[in-house]
């Protein structure tokens, strides 16, 4: 059944937020057929995963949802039937009282962060009454488990990456001026925090028995290791900077869609925060995840909740050869080149290894499917 769908979606340091509600927005709509608005504050930083957008439009409709700029002074508008408060962001008053004005109330869902822990099963689908206005927020979390609201995953996603052949992988290259693959070269997609020790990674990488290509997406890290290798630079040719047995090449953003082609091109895809690191998990390539640090070191336990589940089926060598590659990339421990090759020595068994998570995974209804039926048993 066709519903409205208001989805409200501060962007606070990153793109994971936004990232997160225009994928989900996208899906409601194209493989849902539902009305959707999606309200944001930021429409600039929106516009670096999502190009079609004009910063400068207060409304406008783009793949078939509308975007609207959350303005600080919230005009009157009619509430949808189903309202998505994504991250805690907090709906403007004047669309809250709107809400309970309606004489059916709109189904309304606060969407979490993603996280392995095993609370999550026990928080997932929890209600929130209101303490003031007679309605009640239910709290929505995306999980690996059941029991949890699910992933996000397009219904064609697999098929997608199925049938991204060779043909399609030097199409993809060519339009984004990336360099052809050469045989017995080691690819790898780099998109990380500062705090990431990059600077240790790309000496082992320089160092290595086999050529590596760095694909690092602006933005991040990109400003320093341009910094760093420049000065050492044994030659630059255009936008690839060599050094030893690294070859690098700094590109803009991508577009999600094209970021995922990113991801299925790539050995090694190193991602970060939420949204990549569901994007690497579907790629099924290896991936080393760069946690979104939080105060307290609360990303600690999400970090090991994780990997618990993640690591359970492997052998224990190929385990612990995970466990040091991810809590090195974190800053646990220090990254040296026996921990980089050890990880690289289960290349072929973590491919196999994540065939299976991903399998694990497709057990699971979607994130998108979910939240409709959720909504769907409510109205
Ligand atoms: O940008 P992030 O660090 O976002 C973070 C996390 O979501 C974190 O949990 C949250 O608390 C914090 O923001 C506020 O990393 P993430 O989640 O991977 O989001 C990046 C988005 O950008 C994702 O949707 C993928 C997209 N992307 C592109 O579209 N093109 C690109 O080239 C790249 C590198 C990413």
């Amino acid at each position: 059944m066709q519903r409205r769908w208001d989805i409200f979606c501060t962007v606070i340091d990153n793109f994971g937020d936004i990232g997160v509600c225009w994928r989900l927005a996208r899906q409601l709509a194209h493989e849902h057929h539902q009305t959707v608005r999606l309200w944001v504050d930021d429409l600039a930083s929106f516009a670096h995963i999502a190009p079609a957008v004009n910063s400068g439009i207060h409304q406008q409709v783009v793949q078939g949802v509308e975007i609207c700029q959350w303005q600080r002074v919230f005009a009157q508008v009619e509430p949808a039937e189903v309202v998505i408060e994504a991250f805690a962001c907090e709906l403007p008053d004047v669309y809250v009282t709107a809400m309970s004005q309606k004489m059916r109330h709109p189904v309304w869902i606060n969407l979490e962060y993603l996280s392995a822990e095993s609370w999550v099963t026990q928080c997932h689908g929890l209600p929130s009454p209101h303490p003031r206005i007679p309605l009640t927020k239910t709290f929505f979390f995306p999980g690996f488990v059941q029991g949890t609201g699910g992933l996000l995953r397009e219904k064609d996603l697999i098929a997608q990456r199925d049938n991204f052949d060779t043909e399609a992988e030097h199409a993809f290259l060519r339009r984004k001026g990336l360099p052809e693959r050469k045989s017995g070269e080691i690819r790898i997609s780099l998109f990380c925090y500062d705090s990431a020790p990059v600077k240790e990674l790309i000496k082992v990488w320089a160092e290595s028995s086999t050529p590596v290509v760095l694909i690092v997406l602006q933005r991040t890290v990109a400003e320093s290791i341009a910094a760093m290798l420049l000065n050492k630079a044994s030659s630059q040719t255009g936008q690839l900077i060599q050094h030893g047995q690294l070859t690098v090449q700094i590109i803009p953003f991508m577009e999600q869609t094209d970021y995922d082609r990113l991801l299925w091109s790539c050995d090694f895809n190193f991602v970060r925060g939420e949204d990549s690191f569901v994007r690497a998990q579907w790629a099924v390539n290896p991936f080393v995840w760069n946690i979104y640090p939080q105060t307290e070191g609360a990303h600690w336990k999400k970090l090991d909740a994780f990997l618990d589940l993640y690591t359970r089926n492997m052998p224990p060598g190929m385990a612990t050869a995970v466990r040091e590659m991810w809590d090195c990339w974190n800053g646990r421990c220090a990254l040296d080149s026996a921990i980089w090759v050890n990880f690289l020595h289960f290349y072929e068994l973590l491919k196999q290894h994540n065939k299976n998570w991903v399998s694990q995974l497709l057990e699971q209804d979607d994130l998108a499917s979910s939240l409709v039926q959720f909504a769907g048993n409510r109205l």
